[in-house]
This record gives structure tokens, sequence and C-alpha cells, in this order.
């Protein structure tokens, strides 16, 4: 099927590719405005393929400048070429031959900054995941592996660096003041993961010695004078290097391994072979210009990147459905990282905090996608949460189904058997069916089915018996183009929690398999029953967020109080108190609706301050607890006919409600908290800072006055505090003298630092007033703001549609329009970061009638727009089918 506006690729349609091309000499003559690319490929006809197959080469935007077979000129009649492909029909009749393709491209004018552009006067690329075609004419796929030796020229004044993939092999000076560097990277690779970086960069440098003596010089380059502020980035990456040789068995492999940020960036960072780009947001980072967020960002992207060197690089992905073989995994392992240098549980509910509010909206909207999707339009618009986190998820249930040893079994065996090679998910399965002995079969649907499966419980002890029988049934919610759903394997770990809140035993259990306390759900319903419980239980279900599911599930409230309590999994613990001020809230913003005063149970407002104030458990973890959930986290639980303004006075009533009867104890644990030790990034010291920006908030609600917000702006010596104080004056008193001043002040001190003031930006997109969108016109305007940096668009207007409910839902439909405007003004400057911002509208269906009414008008204009890109136009029509 093929729509107006565009080709579908469907995964049944995969073909391997009749040409192979096992190498690759590029040579680049560096030029802003217009750059020569020679490419030298050797090619390999298959031995199946016929003599007289097409050789057709993908290409975007390009220009031939000169084509040659084996040397001599192609005749015009035996190829056609146009800017978005290269068809060869007469070919030699020997089954190898070389093809030198010249392309001419014009990097400064590339604002898609995809392919080879232009960063603050530094070239550099980006490929995945078909940005190589923007660079010469290739066959642009993952499942051609190529050797790649680079050359690159330039003006030695501009560009003293030039780096590319693998390791350096010579380099020199020419004339006029030119010189030119070659690199080979001898891992066959795919297009995507081609890298160059040439500029004029600072750098620190650093040496790591692998599990087997082998010597890698480390780099990263940022921009002159901020070297210091990548001394984090390098302790990140030595640690995750260390880490995946303990944890995995993974050395790195090449003598060098280089980072370079840029300041223009799609993405987070790319994990080309030994030259991973990043976005200089999270590279760059010292205590009086990043968070605690911040080091906490950086130290997990640099481990993503660098663990894709095996889960990405050596092993890649067949075709882009795939996407998830490498994202899914490494994002887990990623995780088990972060969770190893910090704190478990505290990282766990960041996770799924993260995946509740990013990919549970995707898996219960119109752009529902299973993991591996089976179709797209653009791949670009498949980086996803659905792709990432729950592929991550669908990782982590498979090692709880297996166990850690099998688990561990089953990676070893994928390593062993794939490295080197581009594959499926059928065969990351199959290396843990091998390696374990068990059917995955119908765990496998984790990856081929979307939505969110939700699982209904109920339990019923029987005293005299001593049975607790527990009765659970599935079912998976219909998504676009999937309208009957197939039965899940769920793993659900739990423990049935005794009154003295330590796990109860019990002797036997029947109607379903349990094994090492995971209950596994294979049917639609299951009556289980434990025998030999000696006492009254509460059910802990979905311990550690297993799956991920949501759970409908019939309990009282003093249940999940007590599992707030007493629980021995502090995830769970984290999970009662949450799903019971998400209870709350959704019953107050009902009443607020109904014109009702909103009231909350004194016990609820009691727990959630004892455990604020409960000094044995980490203060990282008791600012979670304290953290109420979001107004974003009650609409998505509400589900439909939302009203945001209720939510939002709703929310106020309870975070007074707990300001109030926690005034005392907050005060006095906002001052024992104060730090006096020079400040360290480390996650205890984190912590305690987290806990007291979450403190700061109660304070200001319970005495109505800015002054402590103040003071600790004021006082400050790291931005985490600094920062945290200048949200909750934004938020409470961002009409006031204080609050003014306060933006003015840091706005001030932080002018010339563009991260910095970044948060300056997303701090007032946050504010929760029907100025804001009028804020935000004025603030487009302000010198430091372009739409030309994704960075500065995502922090005003990316904050600002997913962070705040109230401005961006406002019921005239102007924060709608402020996004849609945005959006098709970016459009034909960068496809892929305005597809990104017009996601925002995907939950438009769950809104009350006035707000729906007017977000649909305006997807529909959009829609209609003459010249839309393919990632927009792809967007848009998902959302409004
Ligand atoms: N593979 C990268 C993500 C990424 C994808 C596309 C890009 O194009 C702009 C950039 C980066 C990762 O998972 O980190
Ligand atoms: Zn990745």
């Amino acid at each position: 099927m093929r729509t107006e506006s565009g080709q579908i690729f469907r995964l049944e349609d995969y073909q391997p590719s009749n040409y192979l091309i096992p190498e690759v000499a590029l040579d680049f003559r560096l030029n802003a405005e217009e750059t020569l690319v020679t490419a030298r490929l050797q090619v390999e006809r298959i031995p199946r393929a016929p003599a007289d197959a097409p050789l057709i080469l993908d290409g975007d935007g390009l220009v031939l400048e000169a084509l040659a077979v084996n040397g001599a000129e192609a005749e015009p009649a035996d190829y056609d070429a146009s800017p978005d492909r290269l068809t060869i029909t007469r070919l030699p009749a020997s089954r190898r031959f070389e093809l030198t393709i010249v392309t001419r491209i014009a990097p400064s004018k590339n604002t898609t900054l995809m392919g080879l552009y232009v960063s603050s006067g530094v070239f550099c690329t980006q490929c995945e995941a078909e940005g190589f075609r923007r660079i010469t004419y290739f066959l642009d796929r993952p499942d051609i592996l190529s050797v790649y030796t680079v050359r690159m020229e330039a003006d030695r004044k501009d560009a003293p660096l030039l780096l590319s993939n693998g390791n350096p092999v010579e380099s020199g000076d020419l004339a006029d003041g030119r010189h030119f560097a070659v690199w080979h990277d001898p891992f066959p690779k795919p297009s995507y993961l081609f890298a160059l970086v040439a500029g004029d960069l600072g750098v620190i440098k650093d040496r790591f010695t692998t599990a087997s003596g082998r010597e890698v010089d480390l780099g990263i380059y940022v921009e002159h004078g901020k070297e210091k502020r990548a001394a984090y980035a390098m302790d990140a990456l030595k640690r995750s290097m260390r880490w995946d040789e303990e944890r995995f068995g993974r050395e790195y492999d090449l003598n060098v391994f280089n980072i370079v940020a840029v300041s223009d960036f799609n993405m987070g960072a790319m994990e080309n072979k030994g030259l991973n780009v990043f976005n200089d947001k999270y590279v760059l980072a010292d205590e009086d210009t990043a968070t605690d967020v911040d080091f906490a960002n950086i130290e997990a992207i640099i481990a993503h990147e660098y663990f894709h060197n095996w889960t990405g690089n050596r092993i890649t992905c067949r075709d882009w459905f795939q996407l998830c073989l490498k994202e899914g995994l490494t994002v887990f392992r990623d995780h088990e990282f972060s969770a190893d240098e910090r704190s478990r549980a505290v990282k766990r509910i960041a996770e799924v905090r993260g995946l509740r509010a990013h990919q549970f909206p995707e898996d219960q909207g119109p752009l529902a996608h299973p993991v591996r999707p089976r179709r797209y339009r653009e791949i670009n618009n498949f980086y996803t949460a659905t792709v990432y986190e729950k592929g991550s998820e669908v990782v982590r249930m498979l090692r709880t189904i297996l166990g850690e040893d099998a688990f561990r079994a089953g990676m070893d065996l994928y390593f062993e058997r794939h490295d080197g090679q581009a594959v499926t998910i059928e065969d990351f399965v199959k290396a843990f069916e091998d390696a374990s002995g068990r059917d995955l079969n119908q765990f496998s649907l984790w990856y081929h089915q979307a939505g969110t499966p939700n699982v209904a419980l109920s339990s019923r002890y029987d005293g005299k018996e001593k049975t607790l029988t527990v009765e659970i049934e599935q079912s998976v919610p219909p998504t676009p183009s999937e309208s009957r759903k197939r039965l899940m394997h769920i793993p659900l770990a739990f423990g049935l929690v005794g009154p003295d809140g330590t796990d109860l035993d019990y002797q036997s259990v029947e109607g379903a398999s349990v094994e090492n306390s995971v209950i596994h759900l294979r049917k639609r319903r299951h009556q289980i029953v434990f025998k030999g419980v000696k006492a009254r239980p509460v059910l802990s279900i979905n311990r550690g967020f297993s799956a991920p599911v949501t759970l409908s599930v019939e309990s009282r409230a003093d249940e999940q109080l007590f599992l707030a309590r007493h629980d021995s999994d502090p995830f769970s613990r984290w999970q009662a108190l949450n799903t019971l001020l998400t209870d709350a809230l959704i019953a107050a913003s009902k009443a607020v609706r109904g014109g009702k005063k909103p009231v909350f149970e004194d016990e609820l407002i009691s727990v959630t301050i004892d455990l604020a104030a409960d000094e044995t458990l980490e203060e990282a973890f008791r600012a979670l607890t304290l953290s109420v959930p979001g107004e974003a986290d009650v609409a998505r639980e509400i589900g439909r006919d939302i009203d945001p303004d209720a939510i939002h006075t709703a929310r106020r009533a309870l975070l007074m409600a707990i300001a109030q009867a926690g005034s005392q104890t907050f005060r006095a644990l906002y001052e024992r908290l104060l730090d006096s030790a020079p400040f360290s990034p480390d996650a205890r010291s984190a912590g305690r800072r987290a806990l007291r920006n979450t403190l700061i908030e109660f304070l200001v609600l319970d005495s109505a006055s800015p002054e402590d917000a103040y003071r600790q702006f004021e006082d400050a010596d790291n931005m985490t505090e600094r920062a945290g104080a200048l949200t909750v004056l934004a938020q409470h008193f961002h009409d006031t003298d204080v609050g003014r001043a306060a933006l003015a002040a840091f706005e001030k001190r932080y002018r010339d630092n563009p991260l910095v003031l970044d948060k300056w930006f997303q701090i007032q997109a946050m504010v929760p007033s029907t100025a804001t969108v009028s804020l935000l016109r004025s603030l487009m305007e302000h010198p430091h703001f372009s739409l030309a940096n994704p960075n500065r668009v995502r922090a005003l207007i990316g904050t600002f549609s997913m962070a705040n409910q109230t401005a961006f839902h406002s019921a005239d439909g102007e924060g709608y329009r402020l996004v849609a405007e945005t959006v098709a003004a970016l459009d034909s400057h960068n496809p892929q970061v305005a597809a990104r911002l017009a996601t925002a509208f995907r939950s438009w269906r769950s809104l009350e009638k006035g707000r729906r009414e007017h977000a649909r008008k305006l997807l529909v204009e959009m829609a209609k727009r003459k010249d839309l890109s393919r990632d927009l136009a792809d967007i848009l029509e998902r959302t409004l089918a």
C-alpha cells in the first residue's frame, strides 16, 4: 500500500541485498560551503543474484559529480542519478568491482542536523538512521557491513582536529595551509555508525587498560575553555568500561575511544564506532552549572553509548524494524550500570516514573506500536519510549524469568554466536532459549504486540484453612491496527507481607507456576491458592515493577498504607504510597469539578510525612516518596474527559495539606540536611539535595512567603539547589517582585552559558499561569533563543508541552496554538525535531470536549499544510487516525 504522502516500509518485505560493500574508502575535501566527497566502494554481487541485477544506491538531496566503474568513467546510459537514488544498470560481469562516486554537499546549509553539518564551526556527522545517504550514494541499510578507511582534508587553522572511526593511521601537511588525516576502522560496520569530526576543539585525555592489558587512549573533545567541565564524563566513561568487563565480560576493542561534544544535536548522543558524538548537554558538568540530574544523565548516557560498542556495533540490527535489538538491550545495560553505581531502589523508581510518564501514554494512544514494529513510514519517528524503555523492560523480564545465571549464559551465547553480524530479535531470543532450554515463544509477544497489559487482581485469606486465594486476570487493550490480542507471559514478583512486616512463607501453591517469588501468568485467568500461610498477609504484587503493566487491585486503603509503611521491597513501598496519593488526587479533582472542596485523609498525609522523616531510609528515596504524583500522572490515570485545571487545583490542595501538617517536621529536616561539606556529585549527597529541594516547596507553601526559597537561591553553592529554589519561586511567586528578581539575577549570571540558560527557559516554560503563553512568545524573541538549536527548542517549547499541564492545555487553546505554530515553523528546517514536538498532541482524545476540539482543529490545520516533511506528516496522520 502507498499513502499519498509516502511509502510504507514493512517488515515482511525485507530482502537481503543483491550486493555487498565489504570495503569503503572515503575522501573528504572539507569546506563549510562546499565539500567534495569521493567514495571508493569495493562492491560484491552475492552468488545467487542475477548477473544483470541493477545496483540501486540510496541518496538524499545529493548531486552526483562523477561516477566510475573499475576506474573508468561510467557511460550516462548505464546509470540514472537523482537526488535520492543512483541506479546503475550496466555493471561488470565479474562479481567484484570498484565504484568511485563523487558528490558535492553543503555542510553549512544543512539545517536538518543529519548527514554532514556544521555546529558552532565544527564539522560533524549524524548518520543514524539514514543520514549517510546525505553524504554519498550507498546501500544505506544496517545489514551492509563495511571496513572503512577515511581520509579528511581541511584548513589547518579552522580544523586542526580531524577525527573519524577506528584508529589513526596517518596525518600531515598540505599546500595552502591545508592538512590531512587518515583513519582506519578494522571492524566491519553499517553506514549509520560512520562519523567524522573536524574543527578546533579543546580536549581532555586519559588512558584505560582493559582486563586483558590493552591500552586505550581516551579523549573527550569540547569547546575551548570548557575542558574542566568534561572531567565527570571522563570518569563515567572509565567506570563504564570497567563495568562492562566485570558484569558482561565485554572489553573495548580499538586503541582509541573518542567523544566529541557538539552544541547542535537532534538527540542525546550517538554511538559511532570509536567516535561517539554527544549533545554537549550530556558531557559538560560542574557544580556551578549542572544539577544532580544532569550529572546522573551524563553518567547514564556516556555508559549507554559506550555499551553500544557491543550491543549495537559489534552486533547490529539486520533492519530498522529491529531497532530495539540494540536500544532496548543497551538501555537495560545502562539502567543496570546506574543501579550498581547509585541506589538500585531509587533508580528503579525513577525508571518506572519515566516509563509511565512517557511510554504508557504512547502505548495507550494513537501512536502505539510494538517494541518491534512491523511497519513504518519514517524510521526517525520510531526512536520512541516504547522501543527504548519498554524494550529495556522486556530484557529485564527475560532476566526475571530466566534468573541471573541463565540470563548471563544467554548473553554470552548471543555475543559468541552473532559477533560481527546484523541480526534480528528472533536471533536474540533464540540465544536465550538455547542457553536456558526454555521455550520463550509466548514471552516473545512482548516484542510483537503493542499496548500496556492490565492485570486485575483480588485476594482472600481463609484463616481456618490457612490459605490465601488470589484471582488474577490479564487483558491487553486494543491498539491501532491490532484489535485482537493474544495472552502474554507476565512475570509478577510478589511477597506475602505478614503482620510484622516480614514476608510470610507458604507450604505449597497451585494454579500457576510460581518460582523464586515470581508468579508466571500465562492464561487469561488464574486462581492461585497458597497453602500453609500462617497469618493473614497483605499481598505485595509486581515488586520492583517486574512487568510493565497496569494493575487493578481490589484492596483496601489500609492494606496499601500498611505496605507503604512496611513492605520489604522499597519499590513497592513507594508504589503503595504513590497509588494512594494518585487515588486521592483523582477523587479530589472530581470534587473540584463538582464545585466541592477537596479533602484528604489524615492517615495518608501522616504516612507521607513519616516516610519523608524516616532517617533509616535513604534521602533520595524519601525525596521520591514526598514527590506528589504530577498533574500528568493524575491525568493519565483518569484517562478520559480530562480537565487539567481541576487536577491542578486538587494537587495544589494536597501539597498545601501536606505542607501544613508537616510544617515543623519539614523545617527541622530541611535545616538538618544542609551539607557543610564541599560539593560532591555522589549519589548520597545528591539524595540530600533532592530531599531539600522537595522540602523547600512545602516550606514556602506553608509560610505563604517566598523567603525560604529566595534564601536558598542566594545561598546555594551548586546548581541543584539554585535551580531548585528558582523553580519553586517561578511556580508559586512568578508574578511577585521576589520571583522576578530571582529570574533576572539568574539570567544575568548565566547569560553566556547556553546550557544553563536552557534551565532558565525551562523553569519559565513550566509556570502554571494563563500568562505563560505570552511569556513564552516573548522569550522566543530573546537574543539567545533560536529555533535552529534543538536544545533551546526543547527547553522552551518541549518543556511547555510536556511539563506544563495547565498552560499547554489552557482552555482557550492558545497553548496548543503556540506549539502548533512552532512545529510548523521548524518543519522545513529540522523535520525530526518538529515531528517529535508534535507528539505532544498524542493524548488529545482523552481531554474534555472543549480542549479536544481546539487540539483537533489545529492538528487538522497542520496536516493540511503543503510541503510537510515525511516525519511530521507521519506523526500527524497517525495522531488523527
Ligand atoms: N542511537 C542513539 C540515538 C540516536 C538516534 C538517531 C540520531 O539521529 C539524530 C541520533 C541519536 C542512541 O541510542 O543513543
Ligand atoms: Zn542507544
